[in-house]
């Protein structure tokens, strides 16, 4: 009986009832049909506990009244019965429509999702809301979740014209990532988000995937990740491996910085010899080698890669210095044989004053500092530039000294190009622990938004070979320079 009253009470009442229990789903409406069936059962109970005759009032019905009135009194029970009998039908439509109405709100509370509040961590969709929380790796850039930081792409490159064949390039290590990444913000935020142009990677050892997410995330071009052959990261055959042994036991001894590495010997055989020649690199003719942890401090509106083209530059620099003698003892008695073997290579014109102080017959240690370069790939390639690499490295300086790719790329650049291919960036402010080149010359420092202090500049102080340069090439110093002295 339950079941059946209940039922027709639900029938009755889903006829009555309101629009909006129409447009509710299923799951609403399964609760609703048990609210239906207790309101119905509600119902029942009052029918049993009070039938409609005993919940009217009490009137006289004695059996010897007038027959009209008998008649009459039959029909007033009569009407009094049928409006009993609406009354109650009434109340129940109220009391289950009450019910009804109770539990819409109390299902529709629960089955409505409640807001997500960002207090799990770990949780991914949630961490990228969180303030506090490390910056979302790329995967979490995939969540729908609504976050009030939604620039998760670059902006497209602004400045017009052609991009020349170039690329950035950066030789690491898997745990050089963060430091790769300071670099990699520097110079996209001062100059190749207007450009876009490539990054090349190259590693003696697999690049991880983290390296790749955070490295390929920041990158306004294409980012490219190669791995060295082992030839070019490992001992030449023609060295003596003792000989090697003992040096860097005795440099140790001398607290020469990086004197026992033998990864730092293999990093600078690397840069001075073979980067240029990685198939990744091939593709392109220009390059900017960017190392960890620098700086840029001003903003470059112009594509310095067209600029070295235009201007038929080859090599170019921000800082120079004197090497540490001890890293070098007979580097340059190795470039007088190449030179001697290869008089072809050295060009008329060349910057060898700035090598040296007596025409040649000595080093005075002068090189740019190759953390920061900027330029042409074939140069490099080139036979002239092969044969000097291959005769230094026959001669064993990288292992049984510890030469710098600093001093290789430097003395090769200013004997096998002309003065003139060398360019000096003064407008690019740049940092490599622990020196600053801050451009000499306020107004350029303010136009172009600068954010070194000029008294770091290291240009001018007496240990920068960079006054050299400016004298050999016959070019005037920039007004200031005698203040930042
Ligand atoms: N893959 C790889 N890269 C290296 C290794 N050693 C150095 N490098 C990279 O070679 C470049 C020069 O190394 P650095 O350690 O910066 O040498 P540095 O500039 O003389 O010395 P710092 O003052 O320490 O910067 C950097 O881009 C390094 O990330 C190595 O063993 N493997
Ligand atoms: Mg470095």
């Amino acid at each position: 009986m339950g079941d059946a009253t209940a039922d027709s009470g639900l029938d009755e009442l889903h006829s009555a009832a309101p629009a909006f229990i129409h447009t509710v789903d299923a799951s609403t409406l399964q609760l609703r049909r048990a609210a239906v069936a207790l309101a119905a059962l509600g119902g029942v109970a009052k029918v049993e506990g009070s039938t409609p005759e005993k919940s009217l009032p009490e009137k006289s019905q004695s059996s010897d009244a007038h027959p009209h009135q008998q008649q009459h009194q039959k029909e007033q029970q009569h009407s009094r019965g049928a409006m009993a009998g609406q009354q109650r039908y009434l109340r129940y439509i109220v009391f289950a429509l009450v019910a009804i109405i109770l539990l819409f709100f109390i299902s529709s509370s629960s089955s409505v999702p409640s807001p997500q509040w960002p207090t799990t961590k770990g949780d991914k969709s949630q961490s990228v809301v969180d303030p506090n929380a490390p910056a979302a790796p790329a995967t979490e850039k995939e969540s729908t979740a609504t976050t009030p930081n939604p620039g998760t792409q670059l902006p497209p490159a602004t400045a017009k014209g052609d991009r020349m064949n170039a690329t950035f390039v950066t030789l690491a290590r898997n745990s050089d990532v963060w430091e790769i990444a300071e670099s990699i913000r520097h110079v996209e935020d001062r100059f190749n988000r207007k450009f876009n142009y490539d990054w090349v990677f190259l590693n003696d050892d697999d690049f991880n995937d983290e390296f790749i997410k955070v490295t390929s995330a920041l990158v306004s071009g294409k980012t490219k990740y190669g791995k060295i052959p082992k030839e070019h990261w490992s001992f030449p055959e023609w060295i003596d491996q003792d000989k090697a042994a003992k040096v860097r036991q005795e440099m140790k001894e001398k607290k020469i910085i990086y004197g026992d590495s033998i990864s730092y010997r293999h990093m600078c055989r690397y840069e001075s010899g073979f980067f240029f020649r990685h198939p990744l690199m091939m593709d392109y003719e220009w390059y900017w080698r960017v190392e960890p942890s620098v700086k840029l401090f001003c903003d470059i509106e112009y594509d310095t890669f067209k600029f070295m083209a235009e201007n038929k530059k080859k090599y170019s620099f921000t800082l120079s210095l004197y090497e540490y003698v001890e890293t070098i003892p007979t580097l340059w008695d190795a470039v007088k044989n190449f030179t001697s073997t290869y008089p072809q290579h050295v060009v008329e014109g060349n910057s060898m004053k700035w090598l040296s102080d007596d025409d040649g017959k000595t080093y005075n240690h002068c090189h740019f500092w190759s953390n920061f370069e900027i330029g042409n790939l074939n140069w490099l390639r080139s036979d002239a530039y092969i044969d000097y690499f291959t005769s230094l490295d026959h001669a064993g300086g990288f292992f049984y000294e510890r030469w710098g790719d600093a001093p290789v790329h430097s003395i090769a650049a200013a004997l096998m190009l002309k003065k003139e291919e060398i360019h000096f960036f003064n407008d690019i402010a740049y940092y490599h622990v622990p020196f600053t080149h801050c451009p000499t010359g306020e107004q350029y420092r303010l136009d172009h938004k600068c954010s070194c202090n000029p008294k770091d500049n290291f240009d001018w102080n007496g240990y920068s070979c960079t006054a050299r340069f400016y004298e050999v090439n016959g070019m005037d110093k920039p007004a200031g320079y005698e203040k930042e002295q």
